[in-house]
């Protein structure tokens, strides 16, 4: 080819790329490898937040920011430093941590989003679910499934935060967010014990006959009296010899539906872990994002390539594919939520899990 030729081709190409351009057209070749690279490269990053950050911050928007109407939920997002300027701690994640003041009442909303709480201090709130009232008290997992309606109550003189998980991200990719006001009326301003989804399917292992599948549990609260004996039997089963762990010294269990046995919610994970003294688990990568909290003790997460020490109530994020470790000081509980059920159902989960050290 003689260089004019080859000039008059570079010619015909760049007018190409230009054509493709003013026609809303972008051609494979030019972009394969970020559309499909070989194993997930993640936008979002590990990360570590601090509950001795996050907690003052909490307080002081007490102070400053009354809920009621432009804010109905102090909440605060962490936004993960990989997706800059957005709420999210996961490209499929909404993690915050929710401030509620003495007497104050979060007004009753629903929507297509799924939610939890968990409590990792306090317990001088409520929260109301379709007319349910569960009260929330330290190590308990409380629900707000799609489209039920939800309100939170602090009835006391003291202030209460606690942490929200949804899919907030997820739903917002799909195009798929419905949301509704409550009525302001409540029927109850009263909490029992036992709210009636507990009363009902809280019972290990018994299913009430009569009640159909729900597709998002009906059990509004996981209660840490609950969570805590199944870790530490199985634990106590481990020094006995038995196989009840996931890997020497580490326990867990999964939230679960108790009208199916899957996740306690359609679209998200909810687990907690237990480590023993000095217990080391196994290098795991694992399709789908997480995110971590400290419930109590002390440790090291590295996650990828960031090394973070843990002490009670850190939050931190393992993006998709991203290999964490967990080593624990003195004995650890981790609360973990993922969007793994998501992936799962589309055929899309994967896990890998190495040697232990
Ligand atoms: O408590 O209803 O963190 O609707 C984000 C959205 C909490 C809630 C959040 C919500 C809520
Ligand atoms: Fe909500």
């Amino acid at each position: 080819m003689t260089i004019t030729q080859h000039g008059r081709e570079q010619k015909q190409l760049n007018k190409l790329y230009e054509d493709f351009d003013a026609m809303g057209l972008i051609p494979l070749w030019t972009i394969r490898d970020d559309l499909m690279p070989m194993s997930p490269c993640p936008q979002a990053l590990p990360h570590l937040w601090r509950w001795a950050d996050l907690l003052p911050l909490a307080e002081r928007s007490g102070e400053l920011v009354p809920v009621g109407h432009g804010c109905a939920r102090r909440a605060i997002a962490l936004s993960n430093p990989g997706l800059p300027g957005l709420p999210y701690a996961t490209p499929n994640l909404w993690a915050a941590i929710h401030y509620l003041a003495p007497h104050e009442v979060a007004p009753a909303h629903r929507h297509s989003q799924s939610a939890f709480r968990f409590v990792i201090e306090g317990e001088s709130v409520w929260t109301n679910v379709d007319g349910d009232a569960v009260a929330m008290r330290r190590g308990d997992l409380l629900l707000a499934p799609s489209w039920t309606y939800h309100e939170h109550h602090n009835t006391t003189d003291r202030p209460m935060t606690w942490i929200d998980g949804l899919d907030i991200p997820l739903v917002s990719r799909l195009d798929a967010s419905f949301f509704e006001f409550g009525l302001d009326t409540l029927a109850t301003c009263e909490t029992p014990k036992r709210s009636r989804g507990e009363r009902l399917w809280g019972h290990p292992g018994l299913r009430p006959i009569g009640q159909p599948d729900r597709s998002s549990s009906p059990l509004m609260a996981y209660r840490w009296e609950h969570t805590d004996a199944a870790l530490t039997a199985q634990l106590e089963l481990e020094a006995e010899g038995a196989s009840s762990v996931i890997e020497p010294g580490h326990a867990g269990v999964r939230f679960s539906n108790p009208s199916t046995g899957k996740d306690s919610l359609l679209t998200i994970r909810t687990e907690m872990h237990r480590l023993l003294e000095g217990a080391r688990t196994a290098p795991v990568k694992t399709v789908g994002s997480a995110v971590w909290q400290v419930f109590e003790g002390t440790g090291v997460a590295t996650v990828g390539d960031r090394r973070f020490e843990l002490s009670r109530g850190d939050l931190f994020v393992v993006p998709s594919w991203d290999e964490l470790v967990l080593e624990a000081g003195d004995r650890l509980d981790l609360f973990r939520f993922s969007d793994e059920p998501v992936y799962e159902a589309l055929g899309l989960a994967d896990t890998y899990r190495g040697k232990s050290a």
